[in-house]
């Protein structure tokens, strides 16, 4: 059995290192994925983190969301940057100036008073917001914490379940790679080979000042994300027309988990959560039947625009464990799946990859297609106990413990050897720690 972690109250305790890299991180109103990459707030990044934080801060944690959800544009969609004012535009591209929220967004109601990005991120927040009430309920309902986010969350959700429905079954697309948080997935290169690259000289790559160009998105995918999202903006972030929309498994299966959550916070508030626990039932039949490949023993995207299946294996397509109403032989086959050649969990690799190792564009540093990321094998830890897996969520537990910490918290690792990729001091790496450590 895997050796107990020493007390939070020692200064060696991964607890402590943890909890030292969210301080470091923290701006007084938020917490940024990492000081040098990422120095705003990114949606999804402050979900996770938020659900860390909980635990050496319920105060904290409630604060990081309630920026985020201030930041919420009228026509419901939370976006994926808040733009800090005090960083410099060229420490990271695309900046406000690209975006532009306040005058191209103006039409689908961005806020006045803060610089966002017009795209969204995947929609962890309700989940968020029921594990950080649960750590602390009296603080939550002394500042009325769930009152004030309730029908924020509902029109988040609203948003992606009506404007955002455009396969017209029900589910969720995103319209951009970055929407889905794995931004150069292979499974994105089908649906992206239909867009013009922007010309490289157009946009500066802040990123590359530094990240290791061999750990990061091609100049060519660049081209691409700059081109779709340069439409979207001049289209005044109007949805329907863009040249890329994918319905993606991850992206709609946490959708699905945070309206549970949302259903367990109408409760909390007094209202009946019966609506919304049988709309996440409907929506987890869909997905079945929108997404799952009997053939591939997983979840593919829907190529809204082509029509197709992507029948590329990613870790995305692994997710939807997560679902508790997700029937029983598709839950085993998914395990199945993480354990096959395929993704190597418990036989050649030590985390789950995000790519199919066997896949011919994987690459075990390249950012989205290969390497491990903590958030994804913390979603996955969940969902095998979900169904009931304990041993082997406890394995992959105590795999995360002990990879974050031996890679200093790092933004992803080499899913064979745990070595670290990318940024160190990672906000979400040390954040889901500290959440399994509880
Ligand atoms: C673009 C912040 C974000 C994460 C994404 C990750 C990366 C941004 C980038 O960093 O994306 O949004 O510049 O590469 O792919 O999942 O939220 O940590």
């Amino acid at each position: 059995s895997p050796a107990p972690s020493p007390a939070p109250s020692s200064p060696a305790s991964p607890h402590v290192r943890a909890a030292k890299v969210l301080e470091d991180n923290w701006t007084g109103t938020s917490t940024v994925p990492s000081r040098n990459l990422y120095p705003h707030q990114w949606s999804w990044d402050s979900a996770f983190i938020a659900i860390g934080l909980r635990h050496i801060s319920p105060l904290r944690a409630q604060t990081e969301l309630e920026t985020l959800l201030a930041a919420q544009w009228d026509d419901g969609r939370v976006p994926h940057i808040v733009f800090n004012p005090s960083v410099p535009l060229d420490a990271y591209f695309p900046s406000p100036d690209f975006w532009r929220s306040s005058t191209a967004g103006r039409a689908a109601g961005a806020p006045r008073t803060v610089q966002t990005s017009g795209i969204v991120q995947p929609p962890v927040h309700a989940l968020a917001a029921w594990l950080v009430h649960r750590a602390d309920p009296g603080l939550s309902r002394a500042r009325g914490f769930l009152t004030r986010m309730y029908p924020r969350l509902a029109a988040w959700h609203r948003y992606l379940l009506h404007r955002r429905d455009l396969g017209g079954a029900g589910l969720a697309s995103v319209v951009h790679p970055w929407e889905q948080g794995m931004d150069n997935s292979p499974c994105w290169d089908a649906p992206l080979a239909r867009v013009t690259p922007a010309p490289a000289r157009s946009f500066r790559r802040a990123d590359l000042d530094h990240g290791a160009p061999e750990d990061r998105p091609t100049d060519l995918d660049y081209g691409r994300y700059v081109r779709l999202a340069t439409a979207y903006r001049d289209g005044d972030y109007a949805d329907g027309s863009g040249d890329f929309a994918v319905e993606d498994p991850a992206f709609n299966a946490l959708l699905i988990a945070s309206e549970h959550a949302l259903a367990r916070i109408a409760e909390e508030l007094g209202a009946t959560g019966t609506a919304r626990q049988a709309r996440a039932r409907r929506l987890t039949a869909t997905l079945v039947d929108r997404l799952w490949d009997p053939a591939g023993n997983m979840f593919f995207c829907r190529d809204v625009r082509g029509g197709e299946l992507v029948p590329e294996r990613a870790v995305s397509g692994l997710i939807p464990l997560l679902l508790p109403d997700l029937p029983a032989d598709i839950a085993s086959t998914l395990i199945r799946t993480t354990r096959s050649a395929h993704f190597g969990l418990g036989t050649s690799t030590r985390l789950v990859p995000s790519y199919d190792l066997l896949g011919e564009a994987f690459d075990p540093h390249r950012y989205w297609r290969g390497p491990a990321w903590f958030n994804t094998n913390w979603l996955l830890e969940r969902g095998l106990r979900t169904h009931g897996e304990h041993r082997r969520a406890d394995a992959l537990r105590q795999a995360v413990l002990d990879i974050a910490d031996s890679s200093d918290f790092a933004e992803y690792v080499d899913p064979y050897t745990g070595e670290a990729c990318g940024a160190t001091g990672f906000s979400w790496t040390a954040a889901l720690s500290l959440d399994l450590l509880h």
